[in-house]
C-alpha cells in the first residue's frame, strides 16, 4: 500500500454502518484499513474495493489495538465504528456482564483506537476522528440500561477530546444516529431472536440504513479542513425522540 493516499481505518467493518462507510470511503478515494473481529467478512469487502486492506481486530483487546497502530504507515481519519448493545432489560434486572460487555466495546473500543492513532492522525497535519455514538449517548429510555449508559461514554468522549486536542490539527466529530435498521443490531441486542428484532422496527415507513449513517459520515468528514462537525444526530422522519416513533401498525 502506497503511503500518499489517505488512510481511512474503520473499526467495526465487517457488517452495517461500518462496512457501508468503508465503501463510501473507498468510492469517496481513501485508502480504506477494514478492521473487525470477524477476518473473513472484512477481507471479502477489501477484495471489492480500491485501495483497501482487512486487519483482524477486537477493540477491547489494548495490546491487539497497538500492534495493530504499528503497522500502519499513515492514518488520516478514524472511524471509531465497532460497538453494539446487548440486552433490553431494565436497570432494576440487566445483567452486570452485558453492562461490562458493552462499557469494553462502546467506550474502552474508542479509547484504545483513539489513543492508538492519536499520533499519526496528528502526524498527519489533518486528522479527522469519528465517534459514532448513538441517539442513546444523548438521553434514556426505558429498557436501554446499559447501552444507553456506554453510549453517554463515548459521547463523553468525543466531547472532552475536542476540548483536549483544541490546537491540534485534529477534528473530531461525533455522529449520533437513532434508528438504523441493519441486519446485526436489533438481533445481536435479543440474543439472536428475529421476532424481537423485527418488532423495533414494525410499522416504521422507513429506518435509516447504514448508507444514510455512511453518507452523513463521508459528508461530514469532507468539509473543509477548518470545519468541524461536531455532532450530527440523524433520525428517520418517522421517529421524534428515543420515545416516540410513528408506527403505522
Ligand atoms: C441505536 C439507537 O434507539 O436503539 O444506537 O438506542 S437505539
Amino acid at each position: 500500500m502506497t503511503a500518499d493516499v489517505p488512510t481511512a481505518v474503520v473499526t467495526g467493518a465487517s457488517s452495517g454502518i461500518g462496512a457501508a462507510t468503508a465503501r463510501q470511503l473507498a468510492a469517496a478515494g481513501y485508502r480504506v484499513v477494514l478492521t473487525a473481529r470477524r477476518k473473513d467478512r472484512i477481507e471479502t469487502l477489501a477484495a471489492e474495493l480500491p485501495h483497501a486492506e482487512a486487519h483482524a481486530l477486537d477493540v477491547t483487546d489494548r495490546a491487539a489495538v497497538d500492534a495493530f497502530a504499528a503497522t500502519l504507515d499513515r492514518c488520516d481519519v478514524l472511524i471509531n465504528n465497532a460497538g453494539g448493545a446487548l440486552g433490553a432489560e431494565p436497570v432494576a434486572t440487566g445483567d452486570p456482564s452485558d453492562w461490562r460487555a458493552m462499557y469494553e466495546v462502546n467506550v474502552l473500543g474508542v479509547l484504545h483506537a483513539t489513543q492508538a492513532l492519536l499520533p499519526a492522525l496528528t502526524a498527519s497535519g489533518d486528522g479527522t476522528v469519528v465517534v459514532l455514538s448513538s441517539t442513546a449517548g444523548h438521553g434514556t429510555y426505558e429498557g436501554g440500561g446499559g447501552y444507553v449508559a456506554a453510549k453517554h461514554g463515548a459521547h463523553v468522549i468525543a466531547e472532552t477530546l475536542r476540548l483536549e486536542l483544541c490546537g491540534e490539527p485534529v477534528r473530531i466529530i461525533e455522529v449520533a444516529p437513532g434508528m438504523v435498521k441493519t441486519d446485526e443490531f436489533a438481533t445481536t441486542r435479543f440474543r439472536g431472536d428475529k421476532t424481537k428484532a423485527a418488532k423495533v422496527y414494525e410499522g416504521v415507513a422507513e429506518p435509516l440504513t447504514a448508507d444514510d449513517i455512511a453518507d452523513t459520515i463521508t459528508w461530514a468528514i469532507s468539509r473543509p479542513s477548518h470545519v468541524n462537525i461536531d455532532l450530527l444526530v440523524v433520525r428517520p422522519r418517522a421517529q421524534a425522540s428515543n420515545t416516540k416513533v410513528h408506527r403505522t401498525t
